[in-house]
């Protein structure tokens, strides 16, 4: 242990800021959402004060005639800091105060709260509980004048006895909550602080044989299809489930045949537990979970999880969830082929697990703690190593395990996070192992797995998980640690880091868990951006981040790094997860050359078959479908494959394209939900595939024309459509289309993930890039040459103070309507670092706001997070091609691009076809505009839309936390040739 001397000058410390869980609460006990027994919520518009420090308050407010007449009202459940009351503050793990645990600062917010109640007339009188859903962090409550306690514990219900103390009309509840508190050295998870009372307040009703506890075990045999129900009980009671003709005594166990439930088929039947005093109604899910044979098993099967990491939020309730919204984020979750759920790092609120239960989540649920920032002084002091935190400890375990125990969907436990090693964890892990035998536990913490049972690390690069999926990585020192860990299975509890543009590489990963089975998947960081919302003196909406309420320590806006914005629309991110994770995989079958005849469809779900699933086929010319039809699929089990004939060659109208270039041929398979789920409708797309395709029949098209000279006259230099400035050589205008460039760019506003430090010695891309000059590049022009067939046009593209450039050779040619530029790039001197990108950057008129493509889409893609771009002809406007990143970055490329069309309000405007295909990206602003800003209201659309067509662009990585991009993935600066054609749009 590495305990500290007692606390020079004070002998004894305040309730707030002792080790204590708290004293005066009523044990934990199951939560659920109703029963025949009454309830009434305390929730709505409370009156309130807050007092900057604990020194400035009396307790005077507590009594039930205290005129609280001057004191502000407080919406509860909320937080304080968002209703006009102090600032929100975010830290990632630093402490936002000095760490000399257990002691806090003399700068603590305490709000007092005060609430008059009348309870209905047909109350029933007798043993009551006060219940908290949540308070942060620490309350001290009083009732009627009469103290009742005092908890730490944020995440967790907390009740009290009140019965005796209750009257008709007239209940004063008085609520004191401290910011800081010893349990704020437990809490240190990566988010906002934010303190209140933030879940339900109720009042429970608990008669005299109502139900204190109960434990419900319904395990299912996968050998023998039967389930076994046994419901523990205090007091005993009887158990009915009418569906499965079941009633028996408490304790008593029936076996009986089920069907089991999974978080793919979330079966449950409805039951009752029946006391003297209560009657609950039950949702019983048969499974079991077990590591065995080095796998994390359900019902006998392996399965891969596709997960989340769920932190509670919402941009303007902070941590007061509603169940719109918890339901909201689990159809979302479902919709875009997630099955699993780590509810990092703190129990949610229980209503949630009813909606995992309901719709089909594996849970991962962890208990209300961290002590992150404890690792910056080398774990000192670290309260999980102290034996006199055990309490706190075990009261945290305990509350989420008794709390929680019932749901079939939370099938591990978790000790918490990031909290290093100790014994405090082994007494956790001790104590859960003791009352629930039926579920393995985690914990990510300990390399050693001395007390968990699957195996987890977070940010494993691709290497390391490929490693331990051959069970070949570093084993921990001591031998017999060794040995355990590599039996046991491997979670990445989180990767893929959802800050900003990115995560690239998820694919990469997918693979892995595919090949290996002792890889099951992992949790994304994570599902949402917690970004405040926010209004300009303008009245412009933003999302702010840490550093924008004026903290003294911050970590900006490392707090936005979800799936998800702020207002839960998916981000690109999302979009590309469900694609990469999708539970059936449609490629192309066959061998030999020519266009695949056979598809190929793997069934990946754990459990299903795809009976639930139509699967249908598009023949599509250059993204226009020919034909379509379904496709019929025979019965495939969970992890079997199906090989399916396509239909014969069809044929299409072909022609060109505008370029002269012939269209592309390419099927489209769908699986789409067959029939309506609880969480999707009837016709839900779940996966996709394309397949080349027998190109279209015809294959002629008019001639492009004869070959045009450029011509030089007076001040004019001009090549076919093509107007140009002759000093410079780049192009002014072309089809009637004032434009200025195109010439070459290698800048990008750095992303999150090309912004990150990994510390002092690597200060990442971003910084490599700047000091390389990237984003100063100087253009000269060496050399305008007119030929007969064609004006080229040689510039040398570099920064100040280095010899590293790069040569560009602009080769124009006409014919007829049509401009070409094919441009060679040759770089020179030495090269240290990759490119952002590599492309052309050009200005076209503001007017050519609407852009048709036929490539990749319809969101943005970059070359590792790509997958799910589609191939297909898709519309937008310029402003809807950005993604709105919390912070702006580089974003809304969209990739595979063969050709696009600009075009005004009357549908004129300019082509562009690339060989090969192009990055397309068009926007209101610079580059450099982009990179300037730190929040989506510092932009403000300029006159004209700049347009990049870009020939690569380097990927993205996860590396804001974790691994940088794969090398196949990396932009290296070489020679590189690729051609644009300009055209009119009439
Ligand atoms: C990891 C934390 O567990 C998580 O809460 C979050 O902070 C995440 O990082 C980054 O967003 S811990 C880190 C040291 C890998």
């Amino acid at each position: 242990m590495s305990g500290t001397p007692p606390a020079p000058g004070r002998t004894t410390v305040p309730y707030h800021e002792d080790r204590s869980p708290g004293s005066g609460a009523l044990p934990p006990r199951p939560w659920y959402a109703g029963s025949d027994a009454a309830r009434l919520s305390l929730n709505g518009r409370w009156r309130f004060r807050l007092s900057p420090t604990v020194a400035d308050t009396d307790t005077a407010f507590t009594a039930p005639e205290f005129d609280d007449a001057g004191w502000s009202e407080l919406e509860v459940p909320g937080h304080w800091v968002l209703q006009g009351h102090g600032a929100p503050a975010y830290t990632n793990t630093a402490y936002p105060f000095p760490v000399d645990p257990p002691r806090v600062p003399d700068e603590n917010p305490t709000g007092d709260h005060r609430h008059r109640f009348d309870l209905p007339p047909n109350w029933p009188g007798g043993p009551a509980v006060l219940h908290f859903g949540g308070v942060e962090s620490c309350a001290r409550v009083w009732l009627n004048g009469t103290e009742l306690g005092h908890f730490k514990g944020s995440r967790s219900a907390h009740e009290f006895a009140v019965g005796p103390l209750l009257r008709p009309r007239g209940n004063v509840l008085a609520v004191r909550v401290h910011q800081w508190s010893s349990g704020s050295y437990l809490e240190d998870q990566d988010q906002w602080w934010l303190p209140g009372i933030f879940r339900e307040v109720e009042l429970h009703s608990r008669p005299e044989g109502a139900v204190a506890d109960h434990f419900v075990h319904a395990g299912y045999d996968h050998t023998t299809g039967l389930g076994t129900l046994r419901v523990s009980c205090d007091p005993p009671g009887r158990v009915t489930v009418p569906s499965l003709g079941l009633d028996l005594a408490t304790d008593e166990s029936a076996t009986v045949a089920v069907r089991p439930w999974t978080a793919e088929d979330p079966v449950l039947y409805d039951g009752e537990l029946v006391t003297p005093g209560e009657r609950i109604p039950l949702r019983i899910g048969f499974r079991t979970v077990r590591v065995a044979d080095g796998l994390l098993q359900v019902n006998g099967r392996r399965i891969l999880l596709r997960g989340v990491n769920r932190h509670e939020f919402d941009p303007h309730r902070g941590r007061a969830l509603d169940r719109g919204t918890m339901r909201r984020d689990l159809l979302m979750m479902k919709r875009h082929n997630l099955n699993a759920v780590r509810t990092s790092h703190y129990p949610p609120h229980p209503a949630f697990l009813d909606l995992c239960d309901e719709l089909g989540m594996w849970v991962v649920e962890e208990c209300d703690l961290e002590t992150h920032g404890f690792r910056a002084l080398g774990w000192r002091n670290n309260p999980v190593d102290d034996p006199r935190w055990e309490p706190a400890l075990l009261d945290r375990a305990r509350r989420t395990v008794e709390r929680d125990k019932n749901h079939p969907s939370v099938i591990m436990w978790s000790l918490g996070n990031e909290c290093g090693t100790g014994q405090g964890l082994s007494a956790m892990a001790a104590w859960m192992r003791r009352r629930d035998p039926s579920r393995p536990l985690h914990y990510e913490g300990d390399p050693s797995c001395a007390d968990t049972d699957v195996y987890s690390l977070m940010y494993a690069d691709h290497a390391e998980v490929e490693r331990i999926g051959r069970r070949t990585e570093e084993p921990p020192d001591d031998a017999e640690l060794a040995a355990r860990r590599r039996d046991l299975p491997f979670v990445l509890c989180e990767y893929g880091h959802a800050m900003g543009n990115g995560p690239g590489g998820l694919s990469e990963y997918q693979r892995l868990f595919e090949t290996y089975p002792r890889c099951q998947g992992g949790f994304v960081w994570e599902w949402l951006d917690h970004g405040l919302h926010r209004t300009t003196p303008q009245g412009a909406e933003f999302h702010a981040y840490g550093g924008d309420f004026g903290e003294e320590l911050h970590d900006a806006n490392f707090v936005c790094d979800g799936l998800v914005f702020p207002d839960r629309t998916p981000s690109p991110g999302l979009t590309e997860l469900k694609k990469v994770v999708e539970p059936v995989r449609i490629t192309e079958g066959g061998s030999g050359d020519g266009p695949p005849r056979t598809v190929v469809i793997r069934n990946l779900h754990d459990f299903a078959d795809l009976s639930g699933l139509a699967f249908s086929w598009a023949y599509e010319v250059d993204g226009v479908a020919h034909a379509s039809g379904t496709l019929t699929v025979p019965d495939t089990a969970a992890g079997a494959t199906a090989e399916v004939e396509l239909p014969p060659v069809l044929s299409a109208p072909g022609g060109t394209r505008a370029d002269g270039s012939y269209p592309e041929a390419w099927w489209t398979v769908r699986a789409v939900l067959a029939e309506g789920t609880a969480w999707a409708a009837a016709g839900h797309e779940v996966a996709w595939g394309q397949l080349p395709a027998p190109a279209p029949g015809d294959r002629t098209g008019p001639p492009v024309g004869p070959p045009v000279a450029p011509r030089r006259s007076g001040a004019d230099l001009t090549l076919g459509p093509g107007v140009f400035d002759p000093a410079t050589g780049l192009l002014t205008a072309v089809a009637g289309e004032a434009v200025h460039g195109p010439r070459l760019e290698v800048w990008r506003a750095p992303t999150d993930n090309d912004e990150a430090a990994s510390g002092p010695s690597d200060p990442g891309p971003a910084a490599a890039w700047r000091r390389a000059g990237l984003h100063r590049m100087r253009h000269r022009t060496d050399d305008v040459a007119l030929s007969p067939e064609a004006l080229t046009v040689r510039t040398r593209v570099a920064a100040a103070g280095t010899d590293a450039a790069l040569r560009v050779v602009h080769r124009w040619t006409a014919a007829a309507e049509l401009l070409r530029l094919e441009v060679t790039v040759e770089p020179e001197g030495e090269w240290h670092v990759p490119l952002p990108r590599l492309g052309l950057r050009m200005a076209v008129a503001g007017s050519l706001g609407r852009v048709r493509w036929y490539g990749g889409g319809p969101g943005e893609g970059y070359p590792d997070s790509r997958a799910a771009a589609r191939l297909g002809r898709w519309e937008s406007s310029v402003d809807a091609l950005q993604t709105p990143y919390v912070r702006p970055q580089e974003n809304g490329a969209r990739p595979g691009v063969r050709w696009a069309e600009l075009t005004r309000a009357d549908g004129t405007g300019l082509r562009i076809d690339g060989v090969p295909e192009f990055f397309l990206t068009a926007r209101r602003w610079t580059t450099e505009e982009l990179d300037a800003a730190r929040h989506t209201t510092d932009l403000t659309p300029g006159e004209r839309v700049r347009l990049h067509l870009d020939h690569a662009q380097h990927g993205l990585g996860s590396r804001s936390c974790g691994p940088g991009v794969l090398p196949r993935y990396r932009l290296t600066a070489g020679p590189a040739r690729f051609a644009f054609t300009f055209s009119a749009v009439r």
